[in-house]
Parts: structure tokens; C-alpha cells; sequence
């Protein structure tokens, strides 16, 4: 028995890797009667059949740490939330977004602002304000420069992160800086739409040289966010969180409950009324995806 970790899976073929070898993998039927289909990410025991050929039967899958929808891949510590400080422009809506996902799987989370040389007004500064008062790490990077790739680098030492942002950001141009061996595909930014092609299609585990592990695909692709309880979305804010303490009533949804110490912070500047405002919508479209796609 030998023990690997899932970089792929294709049409029923799991390629482990272990030690320095990649085996192709065929599950045991068990899995289906368990109902454990094995994922990326995972950590596994298997049986070698042909040590030649490197081909094995994947015996057992370990406990997951975590486990991402999409993405489908299990055991990911960390989030790398890319976006661009030009070229398209953030949309911090969007960004909030991926952050409570991230936070709802219970995923460590930096933010990336890349292409930086297009940075000529501090917009850098700008956009990250909010997010290092909300205690996030963030770091302006650039693909071409080599700014803050050093950085972002030493993040990903010994772990398994996941790439996401929208496309034409400078995920992969990130990643290929990171690691000239992985000349990942990058998209142009098409000048009429000012958004990247979709380049990257099935989740595989990138292994860097330093060791540690990347996922680079569109992340959080569907963006839908149906399994948070809309009550409960206000934790998923780290600076919501941080004032709820001090509202006058336990359940408070700091919607429009008198003594709320979220909104008062709003009103005095001290939390970002940008921040809120995304709460709210994301509170309602919550609410409305519900709505609709539950059978009650
Ligand atoms: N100016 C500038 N362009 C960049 C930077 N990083 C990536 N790009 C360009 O942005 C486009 C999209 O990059 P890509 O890596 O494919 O983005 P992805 O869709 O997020 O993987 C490509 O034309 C890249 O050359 C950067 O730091 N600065
Ligand atoms: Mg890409
Ligand atoms: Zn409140």
C-alpha cells in the first residue's frame, strides 16, 4: 500500500501522485456503496498493480479538512482571491461575494490585487482599505513586474490553495511568475468585452517546486449561494462580526433592528458602508434564490 494524493480525475481515472510518481488510478466499487466519490485533494491509500506501467486501485480515501464545491476539490486550506486593479476594474460586490464563500467553507483567504503596474493613482490603496481594516491579508501584485510575487509565493509554501477570481484578472500569468515551469494558457483581455477567455477547464493540483499545492480554475464558479442560511450570512463578514457584539438584541440581522450597533458603525464611517451595503444585497439575493429554488 502506498499512500498519494489525487492531482486529477478524468472520466473515471484518478492520477495520484506519491512520492515522486504519478499512478493511474481505477476506485473500488465500495465507494459507490459508501457514497464517497473521491475528489482532488484527496489523500489516499492505494494499491499498486503494475509498478511499470504505474497503475493502482485507490483503496481508501483519509478524512477530509475541508471539502469546495466548486471547485470540486477537497482538502484546500486557502482561498487566493484575484482581482485586478484595472483591466477590468474590481468589482468589489463580486469580491465580497467570493469572500463569504470562502469563509462559509471555512478557507483561509488572501486577496490579490494584481496587475499593479496599471496602478498609477494608489487605487491600490484604495481598494484594499477595507479589506485589511476587516483583517484580511492583501498584497498588490504583478504578473509582469514580479511585484509581490516573492510575497504571494511564500504563502503558498505547504499548502493546497485555490485560485479564484473572474477570468482575464491574471490568475494564470500569476501562477506561470510563480513557477515558470507551469506556462499555463492566459487570455488575452478581448478589447471589446474587457474580459479574459476562459482558459482553464478541469480542476488538477499544481505542485510547486517549493512544495505546496494550486488550483488554478475559475473558482466558486457558480457563485450560487444556497447552502448559507441568510441569518447566519452576517458572521461570514469578519467586520460585521466584530461589531455585533454591542447590538441591543441577540438575533439582530443589522437589516433594520432599532439598537444595532452594525448600523451605527455604518453611520459613524468606522465599518464600511460599501462593506454593509453588500451584506444587504447579498442578504436579499440569499432571501430570493431561496425563494426559488427551494421546494418549501
Ligand atoms: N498589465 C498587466 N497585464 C497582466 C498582468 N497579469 C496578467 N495580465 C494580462 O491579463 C490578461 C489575462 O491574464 P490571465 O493570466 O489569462 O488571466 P486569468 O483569466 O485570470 O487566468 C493577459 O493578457 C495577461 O497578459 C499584470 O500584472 N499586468
Ligand atoms: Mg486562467
Ligand atoms: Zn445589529
Amino acid at each position: 500500500m502506498k499512500q498519494g494524493i489525487i492531482i486529477k480525475g478524468i472520466g473515471g481515472f484518478y492520477y495520484v501522485k506519491s512520492d515522486e510518481d504519478v499512478y493511474e488510478c481505477r476506485a473500488r466499487g465500495k465507494f459507490k456503496n459508501i457514497n464517497v466519490t473521491p475528489l482532488v485533494g484527496d489523500y489516499v491509500d492505494i494499491s499498486v498493480l503494475d509498478d511499470l506501467k504505474k497503475i493502482g486501485v485507490v483503496e481508501e480515501v483519509h478524512p477530509r479538512k475541508t471539502e469546495l464545491l466548486r471547485p470540486s476539490v477537497s482538502n484546500v486550506d486557502q482561498a487566493i482571491i484575484v482581482f485586478s486593479i484595472k483591466d477590468p476594474m474590481p468589482n468589489m460586490m463580486l469580491l465580497d461575494k467570493m469572500l463569504v464563500l470562502a469563509e462559509n467553507s471555512g478557507l483561509e483567504i488572501v486577496i490579490c490585487f494584481n496587475k499593479g503596474d496599471l496602478d498609477s493613482a494608489y487605487d491600490y490603496e484604495a481598494v484594499s482599505h477595507d479589506y485589511r481594516k476587516a483583517g484580511y491579508t492583501t498584497l498588490k501584485t504583478c504578473a509582469i513586474t514580479g511585484e509581490g510575487v516573492a510575497a504571494l509565493s511564500s504563502i503558498l509554501k505547504s499548502r493546497i490553495s485555490v485560485f479564484s477570481g473572474p477570468s482575464g484578472v491574471g490568475k494564470s500569468s500569476l501562477l506561470n511568475a510563480i513557477e515558470a515551469g507551469f506556462t499555463l494558457k492566459t487570455g488575452a483581455v478581448s478589447e471589446k468585452i474587457k474580459r479574459g477567455k476562459h482558459t482553464t477547464r478541469h480542476s488538477e493540483l499544481m505542485e510547486l517546486k517549493q512544495g505546496g499545492w494550486v488550483v488554478d480554475t475559475p473558482g466558486f464558479t457558480s457563485l450560487s449561494m444556497l447552502e448559507i442560511d441568510p441569518d447566519e450570512l452576517w458572521e461570514l463578514f469578519p467586520d460585521i462580526r466584530e461589531r455585533a457584539e454591542d447590538c441591543r438584541f441577540d438575533n439582530c440581522l443589522h437589516l433594520d433592528e432599532p439598537g444595532c450597533a452594525v448600523k451605527e458603525a455604518v453611520f459613524s464611517k468606522e465599518l464600511s458602508p460599501q462593506r454593509y451595503e453588500s451584506y444587504v444585497y447579498l442578504y436579499k439575493e440569499i432571501v430570493d434564490q431561496r425563494r426559488k429554488f427551494r421546494k418549501w
